[in-house]
C-alpha cells in the first residue's frame, strides 16, 4: 500500500472542511512564494488522529482503533539541487510569529545531531529525516545523504492535545524527505515503521498508534491497528445509520506534555505493564517471554501469547478467533486475582526477588533509557487494566462489523453499547490506569448528561483531549453545556477563537498524501 500523490484538495479533505481548508492552502502557497521566492515542488501532509477505543495498550502490542482527523501538518518543499558538501534544510513554521526560521546543515555523512534534551519543534523534523535517511539508505545502496530542502510548516493539530500532533509531524517529515530525494512510491508500513523509531528518539516511548493512525487511513473509516504477528491496519467502515456515528472532541486545555510529564507519567506506564509481563511470566511458571516489538522489549501481549502457548498448547495465538482471545483474556484477568495480589503495589525489592533477578539489574534493562521515578510499581492494576481494554476494542469491533441497525431501536441499541464501551474505559483510565485527571473526568460528566451515549479521554490522558459519541441531534446540547458549565468557568476570559478550537465535530479522515497542487 503506497501513500498516494494527490492533485485536489477535494481528494484530501471532506466536503464540509474544504472552504476553510482551501484558504488555508491559499495563505500557505502564498507565503511560501514570498519567502522562499518559488513555488513548493511539493506538499507533504499528514493528519492528527483520535483514538476511538484500545488506549494506553498499543505499547502492550495489542489492537486498537483510531481514526484520522482533518486537522494534519503540511509541509510545502522545495528541493535543492543535489550539490558537493553540505546540504541545506531551511525550516520556516507559518505559525511563529516572527515566521522564525531555523536552518540548518547535512553534513556529508548525512549523519544529523537530534538534541532531544529540549522540547525544539524542528527536531520533530530531524526525527523524520533521521527516520527516512536509515530507510534511504537500506532502499538504495550508496545512499547517504539527504537532498537541501526549503520548507513552510502549517500545523493544525493542538499540540500536547492528545491528538497526535508529534506523530503528524514526524509522519509528515519522514513523507517529505523519502519524496525529495526522488522515492516515488513511498510504502504506508515502511513510513510507518520509521516514524515510530524516530519518534522514540524524540524521548517518549511510545507506542506505534498514532503513527499508523496518520498514514494508513482511507476517508471516511476507522482503523484497526494490529502489531502482532507484525505491524498491519484494516480500514472498518462505520454502519450505515440513520443518525450516522458522531464523534465529538473536546480539549481539556490542561498541557498534557508527555516530555515533562513521562518519567511519573507514560513513560512510568510502560515500564509497570513491561514489569508485570516479567512478573506474571514468573508466578505462571513461564521459561521465558520471547523479546517483541514492545518499546521495553517485552510486553504483556508477549507473556499473554506465550502462557497460551506453554500452558494451553495454543502454538500460534495470533490464528485464534476473536471470541476465543476474548476468553482468554477474560481467564488472565481472574488470574490477575491471586497471581498479582498486592493492591498497594510492588516495589523494587520486591519484583527483585520475584523475578530472581538484581534490581540494579532491573533498573539498568528497563529504566535507564527511559528515566522514571516510582517506588511502588502498581502490576496488577496496570495489568487489569490493559486486559480489559484489549476486550473492549475486540467488543466495539464486533458491534461495528455486525450487520447495520434495520430499525430505530436496533439504531438505539448500536449507540448504546458502542457508548457504554466508552465509558467503561474512561472509568478503567480513570480507576485503574490513573491516567485521567478531574477536567477530563468533569467533561465526560457534562457530556453523558447532555446525551452523549459514551464519553472518554483519548490520547495519553493526565490532560489533552476527550473523545464522546454523540447523536448529531445532541451535539449542539453538549457544546452548550460545556461552553457554560466548563470552558466559561474555569478559563473565565476565554476567546471565541479559543471556543472554537476547543470543539472539534470529527468525520473519519483519510491518511498521509503527498499533494501536487497544479
Ligand atoms: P498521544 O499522547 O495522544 O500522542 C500517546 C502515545 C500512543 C498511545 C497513547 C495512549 C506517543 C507519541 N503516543 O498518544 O502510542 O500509547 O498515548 O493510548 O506518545
Ligand atoms: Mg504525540
Amino acid at each position: 500500500m503506497e501513500v498516494p500523490t494527490k492533485t485536489s484538495l477535494a481528494e484530501v479533505y471532506p466536503q464540509e472542511a474544504l472552504d476553510k481548508q482551501t484558504k488555508r492552502w491559499q495563505t500557505l502557497l502564498s507565503t511560501f512564494q514570498d519567502r522562499y521566492g518559488k513555488r513548493p515542488d511539493f506538499v507533504s501532509r499528514s493528519p492528527g488522529r483520535v483514538n476511538i477505543i484500545g488506549e494506553h495498550i498499543d505499547y502492550s502490542l495489542y489492537e486498537v482503533m483510531p481514526m484520522a482527523v482533518t486537522a494534519d501538518v503540511l509541509l510545502a518543499v522545495s528541493v535543492h539541487e543535489k550539490e558537493e558538501g553540505p546540504s541545506t534544510i531551511r525550516l520556516t513554521n507559518i505559525h511563529s510569529q516572527k515566521f522564525e526560521s531555523r536552518e540548518f546543515d547535512i553534513p556529508n555523512t548525512g549523519d544529523v545531531h537530534i538534541d532531544s534534551s529540549t522540547l525544539e519543534w524542528t527536531n520533530y523534523f530531524k526525527s523524520g529525516l533521521v527516520g527516512a535517511t536509515e530507510l534511504l539508505r537500506e532502499k538504495s545502496n550508496g545512499f547517504k545523504q539527504s537532498v537541501g530542502m526549503d520548507i513552510l510548516a502549517d500545523g493544525t493539530v493542538p499540540s500536547g492535545g492528545g491528538l497526535s500532533s508529534s506523530a503528524a509531524f514526524v509522519c509528515a517529515s519522514a513523507l517529505a524527505v523519502m519524496k525529495a530525494n526522488g522515492v516515488e512510491k513511498v510504502d504506508k508500513k515502511e513510513l510507518v515503521e520509521i516514524a515510530i523509531v524516530s519518534e522514540r528518539a524524540v524521548g517518549v516511548n511510545s507506542g506505534g498508534m498514532d503513527q499508523s493512525a496518520s498514514v494508513f487511513p482511507l476517508e471516511g473509516s476507522a482503523l484497526y491497528v494490529s502489531f502482532v504477528p507484525e505491524l498491519s491496519a484494516k480500514n472498518i467502515a462505520f454502519p450505515e445509520m440513520k443518525s450516522p456515528l458522531t464523534f465529538v472532541i473536546a480539549q481539556s486545555f490542561v498541557a498534557a506534555d508527555k516530555h515533562v510529564t513521562a518519567p511519573v507519567c507514560y513513560n512510568l506506564r510502560v515500564v509497570e505493564v513491561t514489569l508485570a509481563a516479567l512478573v506474571l511470566g514468573n508466578v505462571f511458571g513461564l521459561s521465558s517471554i520471547p523479546s517483541d516489538a514492545g518499546p521495553l522489549g517485552v510486553s504483556l501481549r508477549g507473556f499473554h501469547d506465550t502462557y497460551m502457548q506453554e500452558k494451553g498448547g495454543i502454538k500460534d495465538n495470533h490464528a485464534v478467533s476473536k471470541a476465543d482471545f476474548q476468553d482468554q483474556l477474560q481467564d488472565l484477568i481472574q488470574k490477575i486475582d491471586n497471581y498479582l495480589p498486592q493492591e498497594e503495589g510492588y516495589t523494587r525489592q520486591q519484583i527483585s526477588e520475584i523475578l530472581g533477578v538484581k534490581i540494579e539489574d532491573i533498573e539498568q534493562k528497563y529504566m535507564k533509557k527511559f528515566p522514571i521515578r516510582a517506588e511502588r510499581f502498581m502490576l496488577r492494576q496496570r495489568a487489569m487494566h490493559v486486559f480489559g481494554e484489549a476486550i473492549r476494542v475486540l467488543k466495539f469491533n464486533e458491534l461495528l462489523s455486525a450487520p447495520a441497525p434495520q430499525t430505530d431501536e436496533e439504531n438505539e441499541k448500536l449507540l448504546q453499547a458502542l457508548g457504554e464501551l466508552l465509558n467503561d474505559t474512561q472509568d478503567s483510565c480513570r480507576d485503574i490506569y490513573e491516567n485521567s485527571c478531574p477536567e477530563l473526568d468533569e467533561l465526560c460528566q457534562l457530556a453523558r448528561k447532555a446525551g452523549s451515549y459514551g464519553s472518554r479521554l483519548t490520547g495519553a490522558g493526565w490532560g489533552g483531549c476527550s473523545v464522546h459519541l454523540v447523536p448529531e441531534s445532541k451535539v449542539d446540547k453538549v457544546k452548550q453545556s460545556w461552553i457554560n458549565n466548563y470552558y466559561r468557568k474555569h478559563f473565565p476570559d476565554i476567546t471565541e477563537e479559543k471556543l472554537d478550537e476547543a470543539i472539534v465535530v470529527s468525520k473519519p479522515g483519510s491518511g498521509s498524501a503527498v499533494v501536487q497542487i497544479p
